[in-house]
């Protein structure tokens, strides 16, 4: 039995948990609430920083939300195509993950840290962060106009949906962005994600930066 390690109110678990999902892949959750410091503890030994999410299968450790999606696909896989077949289009997948990481998530979190550190995001770094999450929906935005996946789930989705909730509630996506606003929403209801985001609900209240009445 496969075995993930993680919190209900992570984004980067809900990663994994949506391709999880989606695909009806039996897991057993190893929840991070402090009850179990020997989860803990597996989770700190598995990867340099002891960041979580963590996927167990057997002797096999795999850390990173991106890679554990890459494993799923390749040895749990079902009706869910995380990966495409065709490498050009599998290609294209894993670059647009990476802006959902590296532009969406890692600009949200400085706002996160920053509150974390101080109580509070303060006006410099808002501005900062600002600036860079509204650069990237506008790219998202127009990036948009050639992307269609309809309801299927893949690893674009995996990351865009965490990424895009939590990045919303740090700087709204503006009116000139109705298809990533269109977009976002669309993935909200998707049941995989609507799951997680109803299994995180109760978490709200530990939201860095005041969780908005929304969503
Ligand atoms: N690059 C990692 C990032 C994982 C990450 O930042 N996880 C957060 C939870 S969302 C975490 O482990 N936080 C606890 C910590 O940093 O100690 C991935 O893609 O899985």
């Amino acid at each position: 039995m496969l075995e993930l390690y993680g919190h209900p109110f992570s984004s980067y678990t809900w990663k994994a948990l949506i391709a999880l999902y989606a695909n009806e892949t039996p897991f057993t959750f190893r929840m991070l609430d402090g009850q179990n410091p020997e989860f803990y503890a597996k989770v700190q030994a598995a990867s340099p920083m002891g960041k979580f999410p963590l996927l167990v299968d057997g002797e096999t450790q795999v850390f990173e939300a991106s890679a554990i999606i890459e494993y799923l696909a390749l040895h749990h896989p079902g009706p869910a195509p995380l990966i495409p077949a065709d490498p050009d289009a599998a290609i294209r997948t894993r670059m647009i993950d990476r802006v959902f990481d590296n532009y969406v998530m890692n600009a949200m979190q400085e706002s996160v840290d920053e509150a974390i550190r101080r109580g509070s995001a303060s006006d410099e770094v808002q501005k900062r962060v600002d600036e860079r999450l509204l650069r990237t929906y506008r790219w998202i935005e127009n990036w948009l106009g050639d992307y269609s996946a309809g309801d299927a789930i893949t690893l674009i989705e995996c990351a865009a949906a965490p990424s895009l909730f939590y990045a919303d509630w740090v700087t709204r996506i503006p009116e000139d962005c109705p298809n990533l606003r269109a977009w976002r929403a669309h993935l909200l209801a998707l049941p995989p994600v609507s799951r997680c985001i109803e299994d995180a609900r109760p978490f709200r209240a530990y939201f860095p930066l005041g969780a908005p009445d929304r969503d």
